[in-house]
């Protein structure tokens, strides 16, 4: 759907700011239909409610995006697909890779898909200021979990591996709900075997991750050394945003050196500003690339907001600068998004699923807003299934 930006000047007072005109007079220009149509499978499927209830669009049985707190549990009641081989069918398909076997310190993560579905509950489809709304643009499906070995990291790799080439090749966008971090190496090694040029990799964390081996192991704190090894995904694309502090390995920055990543620390980012910031970093991760993958560790935020992750480090990233960042981000394309290191069991109020929630929600606004979702060609059959 191509965005038009209304005039906020033809439709509003003169008291709002810029963002907020925009938001406002946006919304006006949204469509229901979608809205409608779930609404009318509700009252079909769920049975039109009781006599007392007022409000007709109520159905006895939940079937929809109401209330919040009820319904089954997949990711923005996004429609289960028990069949993995109709994924193509929908515009974004969301993963589980439930492993923490790559963990070093803190456990958890394999509770990580569960905590960020659960949450993602709270969420409707419609973003203020970014002046979408998924349920009328795009269609999602959540595929469930990779079967993941948890004794074994390698045939997890391959497991991981199969399932996102599975999902990449079918054109349907891959969301990928981690996990530990060691899952990157596996993703883009999926990713990658489907492209004939470069992949580049725009990696949000507090650590760089790219030493060969951690505990004589391919652990969470080596995917970017193994995809690097890929030929199609060179070492000149990876661009690090916002590592820093005391849990940097010495190994991983010398690997990093040697090979020509850039490394982007939070101050540099503050400092030069989270536009120019993004820019650094997409030109990086684009120069020469055919496709750019989108791997998030929601530790880059500060240790405040993500407790409930493997190697919380103060000093990280505020949420609006990286939910702004993120935001720049998706303006180009993207080959897909993971969403890594959130584990459930040492959150607190489900603040750190939340965060993990709210980067996948904003980076598919963008992607919407920039008209790189829907994808190209994309009929509007399965609209009404969206959720
Ligand atoms: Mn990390």
């Amino acid at each position: 759907m191509p965005h038009r930006d209304p005039d906020p000047r033809t439709l509003l007072h003169d008291h709002y700011g810029p963002e907020a005109a925009y938001a406002v007079a946006r919304e006006a220009e949204l469509p229901t239909a979608r809205w409608e149509a779930e609404v009318r499978r509700g009252l079909e499927l769920g049975l039109p409610g009781a006599d007392s209830i007022v409000d007709r669009r109520i159905p006895t049985f939940s079937r929809g995006e109401l209330p919040h707190f009820a319904g089954i549990n997949t990711f923005l009641k996004a429609p289960f697909l028990e069949d993995v081989r109709r994924c193509g069918e929908y515009d974004v398909a969301v993963l589980g890779a439930p492993f923490d076997g790559g963990t070093t310190y803190r456990p958890g993560t394999r509770f990580g898909p569960q905590g960020i579905r659960r949450i993602s509950a709270l969420y409707g489809p419609y973003s203020f200021e970014l002046g979408v709304d998924l349920r009328e643009s795009i269609t999602i499906a959540d595929l469930g979990d990779v079967f993941t070995i948890p004794a074994n990291i390698e045939k997890t790799f391959d497991q991981i591996s199969k399932a996102v080439a599975h999902v990449f090749a079918s054109g349907a966008f891959p969301v990928v709900l981690g996990g530990d971090h060691s899952i990157g190496y596996p993703t883009v090694r999926g990713v990658a075997q489907h492209l004939s040029g470069n992949l580049g990799i725009i990696h949000f964390d507090r650590h760089v991750d790219t030493q060969e081996t951690d505990l004589d192991e391919r652990m969470h704190t080596t995917p970017w050394f193994h995809a690097t090894d890929i030929p199609n995904v060179p070492p000149k694309n990876l661009v690090q945003i916002g590592i820093g502090g005391w849990q940097a390995p010495r190994p991983g920055v010398k690997v990093g050196r040697e090979r020509g990543t850039t490394i982007m620390t939070v101050t540099d980012c503050v400092e030069m500003g989270i536009e120019q910031a993004a820019e650094r970093a997409l030109e990086v991760a684009w120069d020469g690339a055919e496709a750019v993958w989108l791997s998030f560790d929601v530790d880059c935020l500060d240790a405040a907001f993500v407790p409930g992750t493997g190697w919380p480090e103060p000093g990280g990233f505020l949420p609006r600068e990286v939910l702004k960042f993120i935001q720049l981000v998706a303006e180009r394309p993207l080959a897909g998004i993971e969403v890594v290191e959130c584990s459930p069991p040492y959150d607190n109020a489900e603040i750190t699923s939340l965060i993990a929630t709210r980067v996948i929600c904003d980076t598919l606004g963008c992607l919407v807003r920039a008209g790189h979702l829907p994808r190209k060609g994309t009929t509007d059959a399965g609209a009404g299934a969206t959720r």
